[in-house]
């Protein structure tokens, strides 16, 4: 503290601004307030430096005690650790050495400034020395020793030092596991003034509590031991235990207590227990709560990308690779103050390979942890969009979602030697925010051991019901509630868009639509929104049948993967007209495995993403969800996606922002007047250029939202049935015609060499500065960066989101590598030209010459050995 005082140049600054009293205490001591009547003793004392001491008790027998210097006549600190062995009994007889620094410190500051320019810039302080481990929370790491300095023991420095004996109230640390029980206990009471003092019932003295120190080191033990409730002590002198047992709100120890437990599994102790010695070893124990520490070792690799981990199926299946994740994850949450055992997790997925059965062994582990509540998807299966609408929306407060697991690699393919992946999402039902990502992460590269329920039992996940099962000793029991996956999402969809609208629009006989769910999780959403809700036949649905391998396909809907149904809506893959016999639907649309993303066709026309978005802004109002609510407030794209929503959003002069890739930037926008207080952007609406879309209904992109999204925009605009169908191309072509077009095309390459693709990267993020201002073909570059973003809410920086050639005329070019390859790397090349006067052309005619100069300026071709890519969306 005196260090950083004096190097900060903090206390020549408080001296200049008239400071001359400072008090400083531990910030664990939660008796430490600022005490006006100790403030006005120790000025009219006129005393340098004044430390509070308490009087020892036997519980204090072990800490430091003030003494006097024989030479000097000076107060001093002894701390234990300089004691030396054969003086330890003296040092601790609480008779001889009466008083103990609570470390609660006066300080006249322009005597401190004496002393500090007496020796020259410090204070010399007697050095104390500890033996620690490297790893406090592991006895058999490397053992080191740790010097300090006691803050205290400047008192020896100060000529005219005081102490003053202070009641215990003014002492209320929570150094140890015996401490914090206590303090959590009903020993204490809480003040008007909201200070922790102890319980006047207890009589002054506080009851001694004697943890098995070996086992309640951590704070995780105690939470662990307290899980169902903390004990009341009120009554207690002396509570002693040995081995690890488990307390409860019932359990009240009364008198002097003692409790041995010898078995390694915790044993509960409840109810009053007064005056007694117990043995516990062999009562009865959780049973099927039981959780068990697995030993295991950090596995590389297990770094969380755009959307969660994704590995491949095998990978994911190989011994602890998903558990050692899922415990790291579960250790990140609690580490960001959130209580497993309060609430509920939600856990589903897309379906795919591996989905069950990593199901139950999240329940196991989430047991083990102490989620006392799980909501299931029906059959493992939840949307991405429905795992966020269920934690919002989904039951009454008291059982309201903490979180959620999403088992999904979304548009990757699904099978045992395809992709597997998983993600968090938290409170808000958003994606896991990055600090939690990088907090699990790199619990992942630490990881010793992860916690099961090897006993609890397999739930049928067939059906919708509740199953519930009780530990043996009776302490606490878990509930495992399968829900039906549809049913928070439909509801909430239901209460967003004119239902009836889009069922008089569907009924019309000039209008026909198909909706491919490319056997992904979206087919029963589908199923739920347009057969059972909007009574459509089930002909409109197509691939609606979740499959664990997406039937062998590609869940990812664009012109390339979702072909079957592009050639249906009379497209070619480069989204051209083809020649078609038959009547071709009026309107088309397709889902990702995990069915936040949409594809938005219309009767031989495909609407780009961006386009997409900007069109829904445009039309926002056609919607109740945005119109009911005075309208949209802001809008937000990524920042690949093309510009067009720019251009709607400075037309209705909406609040508008450019994000990195990745929906967890979003949320933050939608969140920031309810939980961050400042101010409100919603209504929202936000996307991406890869087919991702949504509002701040949920907080994830949402991919039957938008299709319902469209086809209300399509009924608003379609309001007299007598009248000629104004149909998707008319609406996109007005838009256009208004607005101007952004041509815009994405090139995926996928497979590529990471040491080449990363290689590439380097090199034009080291040569933006020489970038900026060449002239290239027709175009001249404005600036090249590399797109670096701090998020207006919480002030977080992200950086190197995708290197961006801005040219002079608006046209953009951008290079990002994928965050979502389960192997490999993917190089994804985004094209951007805009045009207000030529809306007609040919997407490649417009962005010829634009693609040419993006291949040359990354030369793709010398560091990864080819210009052809996988995919061009
Ligand atoms: C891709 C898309 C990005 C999207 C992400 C997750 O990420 O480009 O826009 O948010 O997938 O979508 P990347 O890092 O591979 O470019 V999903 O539907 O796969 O969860
Ligand atoms: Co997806």
């Amino acid at each position: 503290m005196y260090a950083a005082l004096i190097g900060s140049g903090r206390l020549d600054a408080l001296l200049a601004a008239g400071y001359k009293y400072m008090f400083v205490s531990n910030s664990d001591n939660l008796g430490a307030t600022l005490d006006l009547k100790i403030l006005t003793h120790f000025a009219t004392t006129d005393a340098s430096f004044m430390m509070e001491c308490c009087e020892r008790t036997e519980n204090d027998k072990k800490g430091g005690h003030l003494a006097i210097r024989n030479s000097d006549k000076h107060l001093i600190l002894r701390e234990s650790a300089m004691c030396a062995d054969e003086d330890e009994p003296a040092f601790q007889d609480i008779t001889k050495h009466r008083f103990f620094n609570t470390n609660n410190l006066w300080i006249r500051l322009d005597k401190l400034k004496e002393i500090v320019d007496k020796f020259g810039g410090f204070i010399p302080l007697p050095m104390i020395k500890n033996s620690k481990t490297v790893d406090p929370k592991d006895d058999s790491s490397q053992k080191v020793i740790q010097l300090e300095t006691a803050m205290g023991a400047a008192i020896e420095c100060f000529d005219g030092a005081s102490a003053v004996i202070v009641p215990r109230t003014r002492f209320a640390p929570v150094k140890k596991c015996n401490d914090l029980l206590l303090l959590r206990s009903d020993a204490y009471v809480i003040t008007e003034d909201f200070r922790p003092v102890l319980n006047p019932a207890c009589g002054g003295v506080a009851p001694v509590i004697n943890l098995d120190s070996k086992k309640y080191k951590l704070v995780g033990a105690l939470e662990e031991a307290t899980a169902d409730g903390v004990p009341s002590l009120v009554d207690c002198k002396r509570l002693t235990v040995k081995g690890v047992i488990r307390m409860g709100r019932s359990t009240r120890f009364v008198g002097d207590v003692s409790i041995t437990n010898k078995s390694d599994e915790s044993k509960f102790v409840s109810g009053k227990i007064e005056n007694a010695t117990l043995d516990v070893s062999d009562a009865t124990g959780l049973g099927a709560l039981k959780p068990t520490a697995v030993a295991t070792a950090p596995i590389a690799g297990q770094k969380p990308g755009t959307s969660g981990l994704r590995k491949k199926t095998k990978e994911f299946m190989s011994e602890n690779y998903l558990n050692n994740f899922v415990q790291a994850v579960f250790d990140a949450v609690v580490a960001g103050g959130t209580s497993l055992s309060e609430g509920t997790l939600v856990v589903g997925g897309d379906g795919r390979y591996f989905n069950k059965e990593a199901i139950q062994t999240i329940i196991k582990m989430g047991v083990a942890n102490g989620v006392k509540r799980f909501w299931i998807g029906e059959n493992g299966l939840l949307s991405t969009p429905a795992v966020s609408a269920t934690i919002r929306e989904r039951g009454p407060v008291w059982q309201k979602a903490f979180g959620a697991f999403i088992l999904t690699a979304s548009h990757n393919p699904g099978g045992p030697e395809e992709d597997f992946g998983i993600k968090y999402n938290t409170q808000n039902g958003g994606p896991a925010p990055e600090y939690l990502m990088q907090a699990t992460y790199a619990n992942t590269t630490s990881i010793k051991s992860y916690k099961i329920c090897s006993d609890f039992p397999d739930i049928d996940i067939s059906t919708p019901g509740s199953t519930s099962v009780a530990a043996d000793d009776g302490s606490s029991s878990v509930v495992v509630d399968v829900i039906p996956s549809t049913e928070s999402h439909v509801t909430l969809l239901k209460s967003i868009f004119d239902f009836s609208a889009i069922k008089s629009l569907l009924d019309r006989d000039d209008f026909s639509m198909i909706y491919d769910s490319m056997h992904g999780v979206n087919g029963p959403f589908a199923k739920a929104v347009f057969v059972d809700e909007l009574g459509q036949p089930e002909s409109v649905l197509m691939n609606h049948i979740p499959k664990d391998d997406f039937n062998g396909g590609h869940a990812d809907p664009n012109l390339t993967y979702a072909k079957e149904l592009v050639a249906i809506m009379g497209l070619d893959r480069k989204g051209q007209k083809i020649d078609v016999s038959g009547p071709v639907p009026t309107f088309g649309a397709a889902a990702d495995g995990d069915g936040d993303r949409n594809m938005i066709l219309g009767s031989q026309f495909f609407v780009t993403p961006s386009d997409s978005l900007a069109v829904l802004v445009a039309n926002a109002n056609c919607i109740p969800f945005f119109s009911t609510q005075g309208g949209l407030k802001a809008v937000a794209r990524s920042m690949p996606t093309s510009g067009a929503v720019d251009l709607v959003a400075k037309d209705l002069n909406l609040d508008f922002f450019e994000t990195p890739t990745g929906w967890k930037f979003f949320g933050n926008l939608m969140d920031s007047k309810c939980i961050f207080k400042g101010k409100d952007y919603t209504p929202f609406i936000c996307g991406e250029e890869s087919f991702g879309t949504g509002s701040d209904h949920v907080r994830e992109k949402d991919g039957i939202w938008a299709v319902l999204a469209w086809l209300n925009v399509l009924a608003a605009h379609n309001t007299d049935s007598s009248k000629p169908l104004v149909t998707v191309e008319d609406i996109v072509k007005a838009h256009w015609s208004k607005y101007g077009r952004n041509y815009y095309c994405r090139w995926d390459f996928e497979g590529m060499d990471a040491a080449g693709a990363n290689a590439m990267m380097d090199k034009m993020r080291e040569s933006t500065a020489a970038n900026t201002g060449r002239t290239v073909g027709s175009y001249t570059i404005a600036t090249a960066d590399d797109f670096k973003y701090t998020d207006p809410v919480d002030g977080s920086v992200a950086k190197k989101q995708g290197i961006r050639f801005l040219m002079s005329d608006g046209s953009r070019v951008i290079f990002r590598l994928s965050g979502t390859a389960g192997s490999g790397a993917t190089v994804r090349m985004y094209i951007e030209q805009y045009e207000s006067e030529k809306l007609d052309l040919a997407v490649s005619d417009a962005l010829k010459e634009l693609t040419r100069i993006a291949l040359d300026l990354c030369d793709i071709k010398t560091f990864c050995g080819t210009e052809t890519p996988t995919v061009i969306t």
